[in-house]
């Protein structure tokens, strides 16, 4: 599969063909079961959010911002757009690990230009964690599937840089990567402990944008 490969991340656009009308029906009326979160400093969220779990898995719990999520099966459309998810995993450098699969859903929901995500890392306590590099501990692949609206999805190390120019000043350089309806997204072993993730408001386009991401959750 065609993809844009580096150390952190891979983007394969385009893997999954169908388009999220067929997906998800015209109105993303399969995701019935997203909820929009409390308000966050007296703030509206600006998404809705879903949680399911993979046939063969059993329930679990997903917590962001304070919340927690139980999650619920996963629809059959969630279960074949997790098969593009695997095939996806399977064609970067990851090397199949035992006991480590793909077993929960988030799903979130954005409605258009107002929508977004904050910065956060996927680092939860239940998120599987293998074992790195130099023998630390480290959240396993995770990949999301991007369906209709447009996106810029940004990402920015969680410690700052020295910058040599600035004398000891410190920034952290933010990096963006495009996101449009069918493309699928994996952030790599040991990218959670190492760099934040999120939607900025503004970078998406209009209409809805729906987003999947796959876990490995115990
Ligand atoms: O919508 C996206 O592409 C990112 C979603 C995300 O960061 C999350 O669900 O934790």
């Amino acid at each position: 599969m065609n993809h844009d490969d580096n150390s952190r991340i891979a983007l394969f656009p385009s893997a999954a063909i169908k388009s999220s009308e067929s997906f998800f029906g015209e109105n993303n009326e399969v995701l019935l079961d997203v909820r929009r979160p409390k308000p966050f400093c007296g703030n509206m969220v600006p998404r809705k959010t879903g949680f399911y779990h993979l046939a063969g898995h059993p329930e679990r719990k997903y917590k962001f911002g304070g919340e927690t999520w139980t999650s619920e099966p996963a629809s059959p459309e969630c279960e074949e757009v997790a098969k593009i998810a695997r095939n996806v995993l399977d064609e970067t450098s990851f090397v199949p690990t035992e006991g480590f699969e793909l077993n929960t859903v988030v799903a979130q929901v954005y409605d258009g230009e107002q929508g977004a995500i904050a910065w956060h890392a996927d680092d939860e306590k239940s998120m599987k964690r293998l074992m790195g590099p130099e023998g630390e501990m480290e959240v396993g692949p995770i990949v999301s599937v991007s369906f209709g609206a447009s996106c810029k999805f940004s990402l920015r190390p969680i410690e700052a840089e020295r910058n040599e120019v600035g004398k000891g000043r410190k920034r952290r350089k933010t990096e963006k990567k495009l996101l449009q309806d069918g493309d699928a997204l994996v952030m790599k072993q040991g990218l959670q402990e190492r760099y934040h993730h999120g939607i900025q408001k503004g970078d998406i386009s209009k209409g809805t944008r729906i987003c999947l991401t796959f876990r490995a959750q115990m």
